[in-house]
């Protein structure tokens, strides 16, 4: 059987300074991998508050923006790309919503978080958002193009 190789989409994913405290890395990660989506890119940084105002330039306007960028930069964030097809909107689909009280059990938010400002977990919000992230966060060669072995599995 042949299989050509065709790159799916790809999301900026990133696990905020509560979500690493409280332990939750492996948890989060594993929700995506085993949906059958694909890791092309993972560190765990500091974010500087003003490269967390980038992230966040969007909610400048916001009255929360100072507190959440404080928070950002405030500690270990890991920060990933992953990819499938799909994976920009499934991937908020599986993250919940932004209020974790409104947030559906089964959904990360939904099982792990409380409220919304500590709400564990940021993901991009469409692929213009997902494009810009990933540039944001990451260098074009930190990015690792390969087929796993499960792909032909999944799609
Ligand atoms: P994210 O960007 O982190 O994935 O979250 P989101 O799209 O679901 O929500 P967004 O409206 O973009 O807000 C970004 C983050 O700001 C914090 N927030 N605090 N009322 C508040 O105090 C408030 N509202 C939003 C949340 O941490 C949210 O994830």
């Amino acid at each position: 059987c042949t299989f050509t190789f065709f790159q799916f989409e790809r999301t900026f994913i990133a696990i905020k300074p509560d979500g690493v405290q409280r332990g939750l890395i492996s948890e989060i990660m594993s929700r995506f991998e085993r949906k059958g989506f694909k890791l092309v890119a993972v560190k765990l940084v500091v974010p500087s508050k003003d490269f967390a105002q980038k992230h966040y330039h969007d909610l400048k306007e916001r009255p929360f923006f100072n507190g959440l960028c404080d928070f950002l930069s405030s500690g270990p964030v890991l920060a990933m790309v992953w990819e499938g097809e799909g994976v920009i909107k499934y991937g908020r689909k599986l993250i919940g919503a932004t209020d974790p009280q409104k947030s559906e059990p089964g959904t990360i938010r939904g099982d792990l978080a409380v409220v919304v400002g500590r709400n564990i977990i940021h993901g991009s919000d469409g692929p213009e958002t997902a494009k810009d992230e990933i540039n944001l966060w990451f260098k074009p060669e930190e990015l690792v193009s390969y087929q796993s072995n499960s792909e032909k599995w999944v799609y």
